[in-house]
């Protein structure tokens, strides 16, 4: 293929010599983009492209998606099952069996010792939801502990639980569809065009075809502000504050859908009457944003016919995220968006399957959003699954975030990692190595052997990675899609579902029950336990009895709900105004907003910020090993305003330390005026990185840490020492 100039230098691109192209749902990030993956006359993948029908993308990809075969054969793969008896010996290959054993063994064995709750499962967003559903009936049905969760409590959980506080279930009710209805999109700490490039071209696309205004809301000046009408660059943690006060005016003056919340809301006097002392001149003091802008903001959401409101981590991850979400459900229920195009509430999911765990894992209960805490869900999965109703909690267990405490205080002795890399995704990563350190026994299951947490392990369970495998994964806006085998898997690494049956087998109860072998098989189960009645006497929501693999494929994903007998999905939930509640109606929620977080101080004077960049996925397992990912932003660093480091006599590009009350980090400065004097922004993709600094207070309801917020100081290093530093923990 040539490029640029045809006479003068060219620019000549390797025919990569396709001879088939198979299909897969990319393994990144939620927003669910169809792909072909190519592969070579030996079979090996080679490059990826866009599907162009596909609803979600229609032809596009990312960066990451781009370059997504290379990850197949990345360095680092894990090749064999690994094995010692202590973390601080080499690690011996062994075969499957050996492995297997030694884990079923030793988790018996500290069952046994200290209680079935001992050993602790935490797993992902990033298996396919067939694994999810076996793990689940692994974890629930045949080891029996209930200190069982994913790492989407550190991700999404905040907004599961306002879904659940609100509209009592979770399941994002609206669809990328709404972008293109919508007269007015307002978004909430969500970095889009970098986070989710193809939903942000889908809504760039929508604003080529029809101007409404754009409001972004964040303390930096992201990408997506620089694009958008409107931007409230908002004080940290504070976005409760400028919801409630929204809410004010949009009562104030009169502006509400008082028909909608009579028809189908409770709790408006309770509502009303809080939001009474957010004012917008008092929330002006507390946000940092004017109150005429706040009284503006209001008036052009309200008045638009349909009005929609996008949100991620800058709610989620905060002491407030769960009632953050509650407060974006009251905004729309007042203003009557809820279930119509272009009105909705749509949190903007961060895995490729955030959603497949909150909907099949079990992990926070039983599979389809049932509950441990409903006796009529449990009698239905345990006849289902062929277990005794009452060997199941009757309460769901630890989060996530509170596992690592229980470790550390005795209470849980052997952990099982699947899928995430807890040592450097975890806030105050030193109390984690510490927290590790204290395990009797610890299984990493992963599809990288260099996966740090891997350091604390007995036990490393190779796993085949996404295209290597078969399922399905679900999207942000409930839309099931294939991941086909697109590749054998590398080495003797073998599929998630095959660990966890193999692993089954080794209880007798295990081996009484049925773990089937194909993700197809596992699919048709999960389609009858999809089937039957919901709290409010309707059909269950999440029903996906009318899907099958070849419809999914044909129609390149679909949303449920898809109850038999239908042609496809449904685009939005709530549509009717029935909800998840036994009376149908939806829960207006008085929220009121405390000052509580770390702050800036004398000591430690700037608010530090983190999140993520484009090109980098998490802990770089995966893009680290991608040249053209990796060349973007090799090395850790900082965004920190520009006036800011003149003031401390930091130069671009100068290395610095920051430290904060947990311990400290080494960055590179980048001077930028993308934040605000106090704050700094770092990506945490880095390992012994952001996470020695962070802090990662609890929200009370989701367990979600904050980790959007903390108090650090800038200190100067030695640039040569640091230099070193930085490239030794830069292994790739
Ligand atoms: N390239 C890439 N894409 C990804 C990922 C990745 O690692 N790399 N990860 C995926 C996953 S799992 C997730 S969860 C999503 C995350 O997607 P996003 O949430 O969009 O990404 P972040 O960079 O974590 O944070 C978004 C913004 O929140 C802002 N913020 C900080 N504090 C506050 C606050 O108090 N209020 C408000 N309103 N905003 C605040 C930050 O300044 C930041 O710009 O991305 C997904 N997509
Ligand atoms: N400071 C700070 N910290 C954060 C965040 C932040 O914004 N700021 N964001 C948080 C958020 S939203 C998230 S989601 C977490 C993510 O945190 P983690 O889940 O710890 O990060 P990942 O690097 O995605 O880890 C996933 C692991 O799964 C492996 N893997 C991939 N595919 C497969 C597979 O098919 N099978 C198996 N067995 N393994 C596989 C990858 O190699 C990788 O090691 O980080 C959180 N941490
Ligand atoms: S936007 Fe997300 S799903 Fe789409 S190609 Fe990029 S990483 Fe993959
Ligand atoms: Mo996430």
């Amino acid at each position: 293929m040539l490029f640029g100039r045809r006479k003068k230098k060219p620019i000549t691109l390797r025919d990569k010599a396709v001879v088939e192209w198979k299909y897969a749902t990319c393994g990144y990030c939620s927003t669910g983009c169809s792909m072909e993956v190519g592969l070579d006359a030996t079979g090996k993948a080679v490059t990826t492209r866009g599907v162009a029908d596909a609803p979600v993308n229609q032809g596009k990809l990312c960066i990451k998606g781009i370059t997504e075969a290379e990850i197949l054969t990345a360095p680092g793969r894990g090749t064999d099952p690994l094995i010692r008896d202590h973390i601080y010996q080499d690690w011996q290959a062994t075969d499957w069996d050996c492995a297997l054993d030694k884990t079923a063994t030793e988790f018996k064995r500290i069952q046994q010792t200290y209680g079935r709750d001992s050993v602790a499962i935490v797993s992902t967003g990033q298996i396919l939801t067939e694994e999810f559903y076996t793990l689940g009936k692994l974890a629930r049905g045949v080891i029996g502990t209930n200190n069982y969760d994913g790492n989407t409590t550190l991700c999404m959980a905040s907004a599961v639980s306002g879904y659940k506080r609100s509209f009592g279930s979770d399941g994002p009710p609206g669809c990328y569809d709404d972008i293109s209805h919508t007269e007015c999109l307002l978004a909430f700490g969500s970095n889009l065009p970098e986070q989710h490039p193809v939903i942000y071209w889908r809504l760039k696309e929508a604003l080529e075809k029809r101007k409404f205004p754009v409001i972004v809301v964040d303390p930096r000046v992201t990408m997506f502000a620089q694009f958008a009408d409107i931007h409230l660059p908002i004080k940290p943690g504070t976005d409760l504050v400028l919801l409630n006060s929204l809410a004010h005016v949009i009562f104030s003056e009169r502006l509400a859908d008082e028909e909608y919340m009579a028809s189908y809301c409770n709790g408006s006097d309770e509502l009303r009457a809080l939001v009474q002392r957010y004012d917008p001149a008092t929330a002006a003091k507390i946000t940092g944003i004017d109150e005429d802008m706040i009284r503006n903001v209001a008036r052009i959401y309200a008045g638009a016919r349909a009005a929609m409101t996008i949100w991620t981590m800058g709610i989620n991850q905060s002491i407030h995220g769960s009632d953050g979400v509650c407060a974006i459900n009251n905004l729309n229920l007042i203003t009557g968006n809820i279930g119509k195009p272009g009105g909705t509430s749509l949190s903007i999911t961060g895995q490729c399957n955030a959603m497949g765990t909150r909907e099949w894992s079990s992990c926070s209960g039983l599979p389809g959003y049932r509950l441990l805490e409903n006796e009529k869900h449990r009698v239905e999965v345990g006849q289902f699954w062929g277990v005794d109703p009452e060997f199941f909690p009757k309460k769901r267990g630890l989060f996530m975030t509170d596992i690592f405490p229980a470790i550390e205080s005795g209470e849980i002795k052997a952990l099982w990692l699947v899928a995430t890399n807890p040592l450097t995704s975890m806030p105050n990563t030193a109390r984690i190595r510490k927290t590790l350190e204290k395990l009797e026994f610890c299984v990493v299951q992963d599809s990288y052997a260099d996966v740090e947490s891997a350091q604390y392990a007995n036990v490393f369970f190779p796993a085949s990675v996404w295209a290597e495998k078969d399922g399905c994964f679900t999207n942000t806006e409930r839309r099931v899609n294939r991941v086909t085998p697109v590749t054998k898997p590398l080495a003797n690494s073998k599929p998630d579902l095959w660990i966890f049956n193999q692993l089954a087998t080794r209880w007798e109860q295990g081996r009484g029950m049925s773990f089937p072998d194909s993700a197809q098989e596992v699919f048709e189960e999960m389609k009858v336990l999809s089937i039957g009645t919901g709290v409010n006497g309707k059909a269950r929501m999440l029903d996906i009895s009318g899907m099958d693999y070849d419809k999914i494929l044909a129609q390149r994903g679909i949303q449920w709900p898809m109850r038999a007998g239908e042609e496809t999905g449904q685009a939005r939930l709530y549509g009717d105004g029935v909800f998840q509640f036994a009376d149908g109606k939806a829960k207006l929620l008085a929220l009121e907003w405390h000052d509580n977080n770390e702050k800036p101080d004398h000591e430690f004077p700037f608010w530090l910020n983190s999140g993520r960049v484009v090109e980098h996925f998490h802990t770089r397992t995966r893009t680290g090993k991608v040249g053209n990912c990796n060349k973007y932003s090799p090395t850790a660093y900082m965004e920190i305003n520009t006036d800011a480091a003149r003031k401390m006599g930091i130069e671009q590009m100068e290395y610095v330390r920051l430290v904060s009350r947990r311990g400290d980090a080494v960055v590179m400065a980048q001077l930028t005026q993308r934040v605000p004097y106090d704050m700094v922004f770092v990506p945490f993709h880095f390992f012994d990185c952001v996470n020695r600094v962070s802090l990662g207070l609890l929200d009370p309801h989701s367990r979600q840490p904050a980790f959007k917020q903390a108090a650090v100081r800038i200190e100067k290093v030695d640039q040569v020492e640091a230099g070193r530093l930085n490239r030794e923990l830069r292994t790739y």
